[in-house]
């Protein structure tokens, strides 16, 4: 990966802004990277979804959209709306990201096609079937522990401890250092915003550990069969090269555990705040699952992502032009009542 050598390059340059905006576009002015709208998400959410399907962000210069079916086409349709010109607020044709882009996330077909392949392969039915027993046994292990203990913090010893346990070792990585994942994936997801204090905080926590994560990447650091050597294994077989197994590795890394630390969290704590609920689920443990969708329904773990014009178009009667980005919110999308009955 590039993310190493790229230095000298961390603080970027400025965001090059073009916040005019076009004719006739309904502006909603909100910064929605702001302290105020991250502890309010519901009211933001709200505007999303009230007001009409396309709205301009002036403070940024960019389209925001939440209506589940607006999102869900746009997402639909990487031809028009591509990912390779980058899933943040950047547009990655005319920025310096931060590190190399990924090329599973931050890209589109054909050369998508075989990352996405591999990443199939090494993730496939079997592949996770053959992990449940191991992922099994230390659910019981940490809920054994926990429960006697006088006391534990949910966030902290169940919902970050279970998956920087588990999926490093799904992976293949040695047992040290694996909290590094935790800054690492917080600069990989909040690299996509502005160079607000959020941001800057995100890459000040990870700067120490960015080598770390990359020397993690490499096949001779993976301690065994996992996720990581059947990627490596895709490498061999000339699938992908050796270079995009790589990255893959990094993918992982840096999105594998993030939003299961949010998920796992969201349902507890909605459990928690909802007895009833509670109830049910005692008597039904087969709720476990449905319980686990309807938490990260609620509390999306990824709050947004872009997408960018590849061409000159339209998104619900809103005219857009190419290199215009496009605010994608799949958590107001996942709040939407006309997809949602009693969201
Ligand atoms: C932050 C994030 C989300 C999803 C995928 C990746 C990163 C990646 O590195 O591929």
């Amino acid at each position: 990966g590039g993310g190493a050598g790229a230095a000298g390059h961390w603080e970027g340059e400025p965001l090059q802004l073009d916040t005019h905006a076009p004719q006739d576009a309904a502006v909603l002015d909100i910064d929605p990277y702001s302290i105020e709208v991250l502890e309010d998400l519901e009211s933001w959410h709200r505007r999303l979804l009230d007001g009409p399907p396309v709205v301009w962000i002036p403070k940024y210069g960019f389209w925001a959209i939440g209506q589940h079916d607006v999102v869900s086409k746009v997402f639909s349709n990487w031809k028009l709306f591509c990912s390779s010109r980058g899933v943040g607020i950047e547009d990655l044709t005319t920025s310096t990201p931060w590190r190399k882009p990924s090329i599973i996330l931050e890209a589109d077909p054909p050369e998508h096609t075989n990352a996405k392949k591999a990443m199939m392969r090494a993730m496939s039915k079997d592949t996770v079937a053959a992990l449940e027993p191991g992922f099994q046994a230390y659910a019981e292990e940490l809920i054994t522990r926990l429960l006697a203990a006088d006391s534990f913090d949910l966030a902290h010893d169940f919902a970050e401890d279970f998956p920087l346990k588990v999926f490093p070792d799904a992976i293949g990585m040695p047992a040290e250092n694996r909290r590094n994942m935790l800054p690492y994936a917080s600069l990989a997801f909040n690299a996509g915003g502005p160079e607000n204090e959020i941001r800057l905080n995100a890459l000040k926590q990870a700067v120490p550990v960015i080598p770390w994560a990359e020397q993690q990447t490499l096949r001779e650091s993976l301690v065994g069969p996992g996720l990581g050597e059947t990627l490596y294994v895709c490498a061999d077989e000339g699938l992908i090269t050796h270079d995009e197994a790589r990255l893959l590795v990094r993918s992982l890394i840096s999105a594998g555990v993030d939003t299961t630390i949010s998920g796992l969290g969201a349902t507890l704590r909605f459990l928690a705040e909802n007895p009833d609920q509670w109830e049910l689920l005692k008597a039904d443990p087969s709720l476990a699952r449905p319980a686990f969708e309807e938490a990260v329904r609620k509390a999306s773990p990824v709050h947004a992502f872009f997408r960018t014009a590849n061409e000159d178009t339209e998104i619900a009667g809103t005219k857009i032009r190419e290199g215009d980005k496009i605010m994608c919110n799949l958590a107001a999308a996942n709040r939407d009542p006309r997809k949602f009955e009693n969201p």
